[in-house]
């Protein structure tokens, strides 16, 4: 419906994320898994189908970047087209019923509720930092992969600026800790980020070649000639550090260190004419198109478990 083909505040998204649980009870839950420097909570959808073997799981985050709207309009994409046509479209069906689906719609709600009062291009959370006036650090810069390396930086008024110390940050935190506590289940991580229309896998934190690049490098490629096929749109993909630049400390790449060998960043529409400020008729074909790509990993994963 019109609902999803629009940009929503932050207020909506707690009010959609229970609502959402409400209406489909049988197969939605919503995990509490931590809160954020402004004390707002982290809700995680979780969203599973028939509940009969032992099943491994899948986890999607979005808005770890305040101004990516795109982003968490893509959790909430995800999540609709899931409860619509799980026991229609066969290939959901099929992932639903081999994995669990952790949904973070919004990992930033500090910096996302930001850019909708204050600051649209503001890209970090809206923690304090020690002997600096300057606010936030770079999420994605603060994870433990090769931290505050090359590729991010140690000044807290910069927007790549990497904390005080590797998970120095609340939401980091959260994160980390819930995929910790659930790395033997969980056996995708999808990190949702725009724009520049690329499907990334680790590592980005080094030049160093995975172990499984090859595996994962056909996997995007894949994902990316479906997309031109049905959606007439170019997406590149490759290991970060190649593709798009070197930058430590991200989720994808301590995801993957964690154990979770198979680990993507998805940058989503466009390829700079909009970039942040990619307008709301462009929803439905930027999600559609994450959408596929989605589940092109998901079933390589569940074909390969
Ligand atoms: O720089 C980033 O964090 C991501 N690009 S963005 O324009 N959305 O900021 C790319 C992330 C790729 N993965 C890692 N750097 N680990
Ligand atoms: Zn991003």
């Amino acid at each position: 419906g019109v609902f999803y083909e629009r940009y929503h505040s932050l207020e909506d998204i707690y009010y959609w994320i229970n609502k959402t649980k409400q209406d489909h009870s049988d197969m939605v839950k919503v995990i509490l898994i931590g809160s954020s420097s402004e004390k707002r909570p982290l809700y995680v959808l979780k969203l599973s189908g028939r509940r009969d073997e032992v099943k491994r799981a899948m986890w999607i985050d979005c808005g770890i970047h305040a101004r990516e709207w795109i982003s968490p309009a893509f959790c909430m994409w995800f999540v609709k087209y899931a409860l619509a046509f799980y026991n229609q479209n066969t290939e959901i069906t099929e992932i639903l019923n081999n994995m669990d689906v952790y949904i973070l719609t919004v990992m930033n709600p500090d910096g996302y509720k930001y850019t909708w009062t204050t600051d649209r291009m503001w890209r970090k959370n809206r923690s304090n930092n020690k002997d600096s006036d300057c606010l936030g650090a770079d999420l994605n810069r603060n994870f433990d992969a090769n931290w505050c390396t090359k590729g991010a930086s140690d000044n807290p008024c910069d927007p790549t600026y990497c904390g005080q110390f590797p998970e120095s940050e609340l939401e980091t935190q959260a994160v980390a800790r819930f995929l910790r506590s659930h790395k033997d289940t969980v056996k995708l991580y999808l990190s949702i980020h725009s724009y520049s229309q690329m499907l990334l896998f680790p590592y980005s934190c080094s030049y160093d070649e995975i172990p499984n690049h090859n595996e994962l490098f056909e996997v995007v490629k894949e994902a990316s000639a479906k997309i031109r096929r049905y959606y007439r749109n170019n997406y590149k993909y490759g290991p970060g550090a190649k593709t798009i630049y070197l930058a430590p400390g991200g989720s994808d790449d301590w995801a993957y260190n964690l154990g979770i060998k198979y680990s993507f960043t998805f940058e989503l529409q466009d390829r700079g004419r909009y970039g942040f400020l990619l307008p709301p008729s462009f929803i439905p074909q930027a999600c559609n198109e994450a959408l596929l790509a989605t589940k092109v990993t998901a079933l390589h994963v569940i074909k390969k478990l």
